[in-house]
């Protein structure tokens, strides 16, 4: 069993996207472990995106991911992290294709509805920076 660390980034949930794309999930088979909304301050997003710290995309990526809510979920199931990365589709969302979430959600490279883990490291940090032990502790 592996677990992934997701985004509803502010576009999909300021558009009201966030249910179906839970729903997405769902229907795939991955099971929601944990989810919380929140509203990054400037500060956690640069520390979330430090890995981007010197792409020249990264104060305009930090500026969107704090523009509005988030939906910041923690996923699981066998090879959630390539599934969950499948669903979502590629990252330039004007080059998924219509049946992913990006496809389907997102309008551009950065306003691309969804984050999700790229490798078990990735998914560990991002897991420990959003969510408690006892947040995730099985019920
Ligand atoms: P992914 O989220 O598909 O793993 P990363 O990790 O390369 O992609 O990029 C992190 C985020 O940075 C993306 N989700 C996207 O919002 C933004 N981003 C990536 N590349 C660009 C770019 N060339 N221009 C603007 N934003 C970008």
């Amino acid at each position: 069993m592996e677990r992934t660390f997701a985004i509803i980034k502010p576009d999909a949930v300021a558009a009201g996207h966030a249910g179906a794309i839970i729903a997405r999930i769902q229907d795939s088979g991955l099971r929601l472990v944990a989810a919380k909304t929140l509203h990054l301050t400037k500060a956690q997003a640069e520390g979330f995106y430090y890995v981007h710290r010197e792409r020249p995309f990264f104060g305009s990526l930090v500026t969107f991911m704090t523009e509005g809510p988030i939906v910041a979920m923690v996923l699981e199931g066998e090879g959630a992290i390539r599934r969950w990365r499948d669903l979502m589709g590629p990252t330039d969302a004007t080059k998924a294709p219509k049946d992913t979430l990006r496809g389907t959600f997102g309008t551009s490279i950065e306003r691309n509805a969804t984050h999700g883990s790229d490798a078990p490291e990735t998914a560990a940090y991002e897991i420990g920076f959003f969510f408690s032990g006892l947040e995730l502790a099985d019920l």
